[in-house]
């Protein structure tokens, strides 16, 4: 395959190819070989392809008409690497599920419906469903609007997200070792997955603040502090149902920190090797759910609202991220929603 149809699209604070399902080759080696010469992968700058030399800014999604009752479209989310030839379809991405509502009505998958089209995707890759909410004003997607979103440069249209029932999305269960926490390395850790497999653990505790920058997290200086992160990973990933996770994306090791701007909790994420520029959306969905997990370390440091329906202020390196989270009468989370934005950078043909 040489070429395909293709729209590039921002979705939240990530950048990625958008395809057509049907647009890509149905044999996975196939499609993952042209999806990595699409990037310009493996090459750690991209320099022959359209990826951005950054995790967040590599990545895919496929989108087709979904035959699921009830369901609009249906998402596969594909993290191409960098600078390994590999693709991997091992994790969500709620960012990237920002741009998904936009493409699909573009793409004429979805009929708009009045000012605000809601689009039900479901999520390929952990079997779950999300809402999101499409501006549709003049019978057209708008992506103008006074919606801003940290992380990103000005106001756009507002996209929001709803999530149901994300618990154990990958892990099987919510808490896959039943436990607030588990003592892996010394370090009192939380692997929790309301979304996204997270490894949640105090920044203290493996020697850090909780509140560099994601360039201090990437420096030489740091690398003792993200070679003891691995290791509690490496050990995790079993614990959480994952297997081997030293070829995955998975879990997301989340360091947490007293809140510093009247937030609930401020956080710093390694994706799981590359610093996140702020967060994923499931990520904090995830590291939301862990403060209030009571006896938990994120619970430890996090400032939580009263109330059945609480907004969790996730501080992360270049702002904030608002997770409205719908608690049960256990204090379990049945839903979460969160604001977006997403835009359509370029339509046309990319070729390989
Ligand atoms: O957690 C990056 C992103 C993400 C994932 C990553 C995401 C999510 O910011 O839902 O959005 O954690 O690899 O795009």
């Amino acid at each position: 395959m040489k070429s395909a149809p293709v729209m590039w699209m921002r979705g939240g604070t990530s950048k990625g190819g958008y395809f057509l399902h049907t647009d890509l080759p149905a044999d996975i080696t196939q499609r993952d070989t042209f999806l990595l010469a699409v990037m310009g992968s493996p090459d750690p700058r991209q320099i022959d392809g359209m990826g951005g030399a950054d995790p967040l800014t590599s990545k895919v999604a496929l989108v087709r008409k979904s035959a699921r009752e009830g369901i609009d479209v249906d998402y596969l989310f594909l993290q191409v690497f960098v600078d390994e030839a590999r693709v991997s379809d091992q994790q969500n991405c709620g960012n990237i599920l920002a741009g998904v509502g936009p493409f699909a009505i573009e793409r004429g998958l979805v009929r708009i419906c009045g000012d605000e089209t809601r689009v039900t995707i479901y999520m390929e890759n952990t079997g779950q469903v999300a809402v999101a909410a499409v501006a549709t004003p003049d019978g057209e997607v708008s992506y103008a609007g006074n919606a801003s979103i940290d992380g990103v440069p000005g106001h756009h249209a507002p996209v929001p997200l709803e999530f149901r029932d994300t618990a154990g999305s990958s892990c099987g269960s919510l808490l896959p070792t039943g436990n607030p926490f588990d003592m892996i390395e010394g370090v009192a850790c939380t692997l929790i997955d309301n979304g996204m497999p997270c490894v949640v653990f105090k920044a203290e505790d493996v020697g850090a603040t909780g509140y560099e920058s994601r360039e201090e997290l990437e420096s030489e200086a740091f690398a003792p502090i993200r070679e003891k992160i691995e290791l509690i990973r490496l050990a995790a990933g079993r614990l959480m149902n994952l297997g081997d996770v030293a070829e995955k994306t998975v879990p997301k090791m989340t360091l947490v920190a007293a809140p510093k701007n009247g937030g609930s909790v401020t956080t710093r994420v390694f994706i799981p090797h590359r610093a996140h520029a702020s967060i994923g959306v499931l990520g904090a969905v995830t590291a939301a759910t862990a403060c209030l997990v009571e006896g938990s370390p994120a619970n430890e440091v996090a400032v939580i609202p009263e109330g059945r329906r609480k907004t969790l202020s996730i501080e992360h390196p270049t702002g904030e991220m608002s997770c409205v989270l719908e608690t049960g009468e256990q204090g379990e989370v049945i839903s979460a929603a969160l604001l977006r934005t997403a835009r359509k950078l370029m339509d046309g043909i990319v070729y390989v």
